[in-house]
């Protein structure tokens, strides 16, 4: 009997130090410290940058899982039970951001698909961000997932002086730091820095990003095709034709019509994400400065590739805030081989015009 006992308090002991022995994981806060050194300018406003960013997405996190209870809470322009305006979820994660990264004093100005102009946040920070607050938010409403998409450039001009056109600019290729937050089944924060691509799983019960998928890859190919097809006629032909060859080889179409939740989808799994130019909007519907440069900076880390069909999307020079790009995205072969399909058509037209 002794014996038995004394056997199960050994059998009991091991879990306990076993369970103690095994490590819960890597902290975003602990890993970014542990690879601040890595940055160009490692003087820690990145890290603190990143760590400002994190903090916030766990504000918004918390009130896109409210979402659902916005009926019963009062919708969007109306006033809840306690007297409060109800705010949009995409002008209220704006606020959330701002705020944030305003009080860090590590940015001195933010680009935001939520404000006309830049927003001079009158400081000396290093650093200047473009960022989609909330991105895909039409999906709130149907519980799809949605995201925060962000890029971070050092400013050109000295600190503590007037924010200059040039600050602002900045083409994708001069990224020091980019990533975004999927508020999915669980909510991941990904990003870069430029070695690597590297994935955090937000863990509610302790409230801490936890690094999940380190070194991420994408694989060269894929057979996923995310497209909304239903524009197909105001495609051009080479689109059309890219949208044929994706069937005749049976490949898989997904679209979520949720920007990160198709990319990150592509990233694991391998695919292609495209939106082209339509007949309305001649230059694709989605903005180079904080929704595509971020993902090309990203994919490009992960061994993957983005374009406008043409030309690759880090090299594009910016001329106005809000400009928008046809954006080809993922696979490194699916989106060479999409491309192949413009220059057919830029071939074709050529022979006919010569
Ligand atoms: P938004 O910035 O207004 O949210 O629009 C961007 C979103 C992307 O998340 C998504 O990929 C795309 O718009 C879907 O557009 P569409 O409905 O035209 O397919
Ligand atoms: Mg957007």
């Amino acid at each position: 009997m002794d014996m038995q006992r004394s056997l199960n308090k050994a059998y009991s002991t091991s879990i306990e130090s076993s369970r103690i022995a095994h490590s819960i994981g890597m902290t975003l806060d602990r890993f970014i410290k542990n690879n601040q050194n890595q940055f160009q300018y490692a003087s820690g406003e990145l890290s603190q940058l990143l760590r400002d960013i994190a903090l916030a997405s766990k504000v918004v996190n918390r009130e896109v899982n409210k979402a659902g209870l916005i009926d019963i809470m009062g919708a969007a322009g109306t006033t809840n039970l306690g007297g409060d305006q109800q705010q949009k979820l995409d002008v209220l994660a704006n606020i959330r951001f701002t705020r944030a990264l305003a009080k860090g004093g590590e940015v001195c100005a933010l680009v935001s698909e939520e404000s006309e102009s830049f927003v001079d946040l009158n400081n000396s920070g290093k650093y200047v961000i473009a960022i989609d607050p909330l991105d895909g938010s039409s999906n709130i409403d149907v519980n799809v997932s949605i995201g925060t998409i962000f890029s971070i450039y050092r400013r050109k001009s000295a600190p503590g002086t007037p924010i200059r056109q040039d600050d602002i600019m900045q083409k994708g290729l001069e990224q020091v730091a980019a990533g975004y937050i999927l508020y999915g089944s669980s909510t991941m924060l990904v990003y870069t820095t430029g070695h690597g691509v590297h994935g955090f799983t937000y863990e509610t019960g302790l409230g801490e990003y936890f690094l999940s998928h380190p070194d991420m890859q994408i694989p060269d190919d894929g057979r996923t095709y995310s497209i909304n097809e239903g524009l197909a006629n105001s495609f051009d032909d080479a689109v059309k034709n890219y949208i044929g060859f994706c069937k005749d080889s049976s490949y898989t179409a997904r679209y979520i019509g949720s920007l990160v939740a198709d990319f990150h989808r592509n990233l694991l799994k391998g695919g292609i994400y495209i939106y082209p130019a339509t007949a309305k909007n001649a230059m694709g519907k989605l903005r180079l400065i904080y929704e595509c440069n971020a993902l090309a900076f990203l994919v490009e880390q992960a061994g993957g590739k983005a374009s406008d069909g043409q030309r690759r999307i880090l090299d594009i020079e910016p001329e106005s805030l809000h400009q928008r790009t046809p954006f080809y995205v993922g696979s490194k072969n699916m989106v060479e081989k999409a491309e192949t399909f413009n220059q057919l058509t830029i071939d074709s037209n050529g022979l006919q015009n010569g």
